[in-house]
């Protein structure tokens, strides 16, 4: 698959059933400062189109980019694992992730980022536990490459892979800062797209 544009849509600060835009959509979800926006720029190849930032927590509205012209969307959501928030706060996101995930009704899958230099936090695991639970296919990637060495990458694809109960196969890294990684993304993104589940249950 290629990217040839995208563009912002919209942001929501809640969910409702209905809402959407016909249109298939992939999410992006994980930690805040993970790099959320620097991976939706980098796989659009547009600095700028999400926002990126180094004060972590900012992203709470959930923020829609079309891509090739409403070939599909990017979903990007809002981070999680904030430590300054409040319960007050907490549960919004709860609730505002929760509904989207379970009543969007043209959620293809997610992609779940992790910091590749880090153990998944229990968070981490609660949404991947969630995705499982939900049937909603997904796949992992870690993130930031560029700040490990190749050998430290392959080892931390283990950890992170034995820590989520998953195959090192369904870890992918990337580096958004050195353009690394995209065309494997891309490709798992399309396969996402194209999968139909199976809901002939007379067999
Ligand atoms: N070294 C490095 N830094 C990154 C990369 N991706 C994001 N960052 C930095 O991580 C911080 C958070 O990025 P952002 O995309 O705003 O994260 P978000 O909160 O998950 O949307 C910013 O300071 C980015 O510059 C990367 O691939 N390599
Ligand atoms: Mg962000």
């Amino acid at each position: 698959m290629i990217i040839k544009n995208a563009k912002f849509v919209t942001s929501k600060a809640s969910f409702t059933k209905g809402d959407g835009f016909g249109v298939d959509e992939i999410a992006i979800a994980g930690k805040s400062n993970v790099g959320k926006s620097s991976f939706i720029n980098f796989l659009a190849n547009h600095n700028g189109l999400a926002k990126t930032s180094s004060t972590p927590g900012k992203t709470k509205l959930i923020n829609y980019f079309s891509v090739n012209n409403n070939e599909f969307m990017l979903v990007d959501l809002p981070g999680y694992g904030f430590a300054k928030v409040g319960e007050e706060e907490k549960r919004k996101w709860d609730k505002m992730i929760g509904s989207y995930l379970t009543l969007s009704e043209r959620l293809k899958g997610v992609v779940v980022l992790v910091d590749v230099r880090h153990e998944p936090t229990a968070l981490d695991k609660q949404m991947i536990a969630y995705l499982h639970h939900y049937g909603i296919p997904f796949f992992v990637v870690a993130t930031k490459s560029d700040k490990l060495s190749k050998a430290q990458t392959a080892r931390q694809k283990s950890v992170i892979a034995a820590s989520l109960c998953l195959g090192v196969g369904d870890i992918l890294t990337v580096s958004a800062l050195k353009k690394e990684g995209k065309e494997a993304v891309l490709e798992k993104i399309e396969n996402l797209l194209k999968f139909i589940p199976d809901i002939d249950e007379t067999e």
